[in-house]
């Protein structure tokens, strides 16, 4: 490996921050700024900046460990594939291939998502594989291509942020979460425009917004028909714009009408006077925004709620246009690649659907196998993490942490705990790893090569940095060892370019049709937009802006999509009448399998607390850094008050990172939407007790 600069990505989230790692002789791994990427121009995060630590040998794994007596013990590389290959043949043979489990993440590169998608169906042949991403972004996907008929996070780069007239920021706390994008949203001040955020709690998001409404948690699918309402009511829908680019408004218009200001008042808590600055705002520019992130998308009702603000967007002529759109922002550094090419559990590659016969044919003529051969869609995460240990009985995992981040992870952890057999690939022993029959330590981020997609759908080479340490295989070796084991020789290369040689191929005419990008055009640009398809005699530049002429569906008009309010799937009452809440602090990551065991990240976010209201603090007796159970109807968690004026009184937040007696997802609702199958991670009933300590 070159002791230069590598100019390369940062392995954490969807904003895939341009970074420069130079090996130093000591070990360790200087990352310095990288000013030519668009998405941060040198600016990083403090996860960023330290993510090397999390490579270091003090915390990393560095030998294969399986199950002796009780206890992981260091294995041979041989002994720990052998066991994983004969588990799951012996799964197989017992119970059928779909008693095989496989469960990936949004963090993994296309390469690996592809290969551990690829794997599922033809190796194992088993249907029941999808990943942590259904936790993340699946309801605005799903929001997405019902109007759009394409999925794609963003349509249009940051960089377009500060041009537009207004935008609205809906449960999105992209200050902690995605710091660098801060600035896109001060330069749409300093240029005049607006912006709104919707959230709970007063963030470091909030604070710079020009209007913040604080929703009650749940409730934002009410505040967009409340808003769409007062559009139609006030004139302002863009009225040549439905008619010529979208199908299905008046329906739409219907259903929005029936949703009166004062009655969306009386839901949300957000005032009308509040509601109708909020509508004026967005319809007086020329162009406007609407982006969602987590808030409002890990609802039990995450798609109809994303439905409705894109049924706003469409209304008054805001998508499509420059400036103008809906989009969602991504979260996992790979969250957006990670969801086309088939770790999901209704998909193949190039975002093709599983049950398309078409596409089905195609993927299997590039793949070499029968069509017939390939299973059907699976189960969705949570049902797949609740079916283990019944008719599920192995399970090899991926990139995902669930012990911690799944909800209900009590339930989730016992499920895991009566699986006949497990196997983690991972780079530190993770809550689930430790769990493992046989953890495999694997390579990562700047030790190996690979593309990633971020959320504005920029295809982006991620480049080997330093060496790996010895003992350490890629999850792409590890792929082709266990394909070897289980009788399928061919197919599975452990080179990453060659993987996505493949998926270029796999890809070619699907949606997110990769075909025109090589590992060499991704070195010499910054990234490249998809689709970006192959063309005889033009190099084709890729695609930055979605839907400007059309959009996806067969006759390029958007659909309305006509959605009623409906309450969370738990609401608060005598028994437990405060509603909680979940998200993230900016130093730790996820699950905080990799930042909890960084130093500097640690000082800086060392546990978990339980963000409250003082008049809510003040009836139960609780100062501030008092330890205070949270509990519902799953569990009980404990951690300190933090008391603060930034929350509505009716709710309480916790971060999700930690595990232990404060881990929030003790508490969470697994109640699913009914089209994502995402979870209710944004809103349940709880009370809250102090604790004697
Ligand atoms: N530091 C850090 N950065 C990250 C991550 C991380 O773990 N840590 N994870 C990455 C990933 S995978 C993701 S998905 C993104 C997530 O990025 P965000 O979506 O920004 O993160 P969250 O904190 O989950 O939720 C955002 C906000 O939603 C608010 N909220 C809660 N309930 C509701 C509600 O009912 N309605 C509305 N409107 N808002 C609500 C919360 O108060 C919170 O401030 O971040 C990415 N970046
Ligand atoms: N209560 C609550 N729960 C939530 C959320 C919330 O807002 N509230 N958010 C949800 C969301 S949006 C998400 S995305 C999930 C995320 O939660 P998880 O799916 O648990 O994600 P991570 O913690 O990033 O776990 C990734 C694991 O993979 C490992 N890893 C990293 N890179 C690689 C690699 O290249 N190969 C392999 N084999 N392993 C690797 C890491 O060390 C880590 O152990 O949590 C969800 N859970
Ligand atoms: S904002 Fe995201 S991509 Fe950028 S440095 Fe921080 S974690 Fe990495
Ligand atoms: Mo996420």
């Amino acid at each position: 490996m070159p002791n230069s600069a590598t100019p390369t990505h940062c392995p954490y989230c969807a904003l895939q921050c341009g970074m420069n790692l130079t090996p130093a002789p000591d070990g360790t791994v200087e990352v310095s700024e990288r000013a030519d990427f668009p998405v941060n121009r040198g600016a990083l995060c403090g996860k960023g900046r330290t993510a090397p630590a999390v490579l270091s040998s003090r915390v990393r794994l560095t030998s294969p460990l399986v199950r002796s007596g009780g206890t992981l013990v260091p294995a041979t590389w041989d002994e720990a594939l052998d066991r994983i290959a004969e588990a799951l043949s012996r799964t197989r043979s017992e119970h059928g291939p779909d008693a095989c489990g496989v469960f990936g993440g949004g963090g993994l590169t296309n390469e690996k998502a592809y290969t551990l998608g690829k794997f599922a169906r033809v190796v194992l042949g088993t249907s029941q594989i999808d990943y942590n991403g259904r936790f993340c972004m699946s309801s605005a996907a799903a929001g997405g291509m019902k109007a759009f008929g394409l999925d794609r996070g963003l349509p249009f780069p940051l960089e377009d942020i500060p041009k537009s007239g207004c935008v609205i920021l809906v449960g999105s706390n992209l200050a902690e979460t995605m710091p660098p994008s801060l600035r896109f949203f001060t330069e749409l001040r300093e240029n005049g425009g607006t912006l709104i955020v919707i959230d709970p709690r007063r963030t470091k998001t909030a604070e710079q917004a020009d209007l913040h409404l604080m929703p009650r948690p749940g409730t934002d699918l009410a505040l967009a028909l409340g808003l769409l309402h007062l559009v139609v009511a006030e004139g302002l829908v863009d009225e040549e714009y439905v008619r010529e680019r979208t199908a299905g408004w008046e329906d739409a218009r219907a259903a929005a009408m029936a949703h009166w200001p004062e009655y969306v008042e009386r839901i949300t808590g957000v005032s009308v006077p509040q509601l109708r600055e909020t509508v004026r705002l967005f319809c007086e520019p020329e162009s406007a925004m609407v982006l969602t992130a987590r808030g409002p998308e890990q609802q039990s009702k995450g798609t109809d709620t994303v439905s409705a603000w894109i049924n706003l967007c469409l209304a008054t002529g805001r998508a499509g246009r420059p400036f103008s759109g809906y989009g969602c922002l991504t979260g996992q550094g790979n969250g957006q690649g990670g969801r086309e090419h088939g770790q999901k559990a209704d998909q193949l590659p190039g975002y093709r659907k599983l049950d398309d016969p078409a596409a089905r044919a195609h993927v299997a003529e590039v793949w070499g196998v029968d069509p017939d051969s390939l299973p059907g869609p699976g189960r969705s995460a949570y049902e797949l993490l609740d079916a283990l240990g019944t008719d599920i009985r192995s399970l090899l995992l991926m990139g995902s942490n669930p012990v911690v981040s799944a909800p209900h992870a009590a339930h989730v952890e016992e499920r895991i705990k009566s699986l006949d057999f497990l196997a983690v690939c991972d780079v530190v022993l993770s809550e689930t790893a430790a769990l493992a029959d046989v953890v495999l330590p694997v390579t990562q981020w700047a030790e190996e090569t690979g593309t990633t997609t971020n959320l504005e759908g920029r295809v982006l080479l991620r480049r080997q940095a330093i060496t790996p340490p010895d003992g350490i295989r890629s999850d792409l070796e590890v792929m082709h060892e266990l394909a070897d084991r289980l009788g399928v020789e061919k197919g599975f290369p452990t080179d990453p370019e060659e993987v996505f040689e493949e998926l270029r191929r796999a890809s070619a005419g699907g949606p997110a049709d990769y075909s025109g990008i090589t590992y060499r055009r991704l070195a010499e640009e910054n990234g490249v937009f998809w689709p970006c398809p192959t063309e005889d005699t033009v190099v084709h530049p890729g695609t930055p802006r979605l839907f400007l002429d059309r959009f996806a569906t067969p006759d390029g008009r958007a659909r309305f999509v006509p959605v009623s309010h409906r309450a969370i799937a738990e609401e608060p009452d005598e028994e437990y009448p405060v509603l909680l809440t979940t998200g993230r602090v900016v130093a730790q990551y996820q699950s905080g399998a990799q930042t909890r065991r960084v130093d500097e990240l640690n000082a800086a976010a060392p546990g978990p607390f339980v963000e409250l209201h003082p008049r809510l603090a003040e009836r139960l007796g609780a100062a501030e850094g008092d330890p205070v159970a949270v509990v519902s109807r799953r569990g009980r968690a404990v951690a300190p008050a933090r008391i603060t004026l930034g929350i509505r009184p009716d709710t309480v937040f916790m971060p999700f990172h930690w595990y232990g007696e404060g881990r929030a997802n003790t508490l969470t609702n697994p109640a699913l939407d009914p089209t994502s199958r995402m979870p209710e991670f944004k809103a349940c009933a709880v009370r809250v007790e102090t604790v004697e300590r």
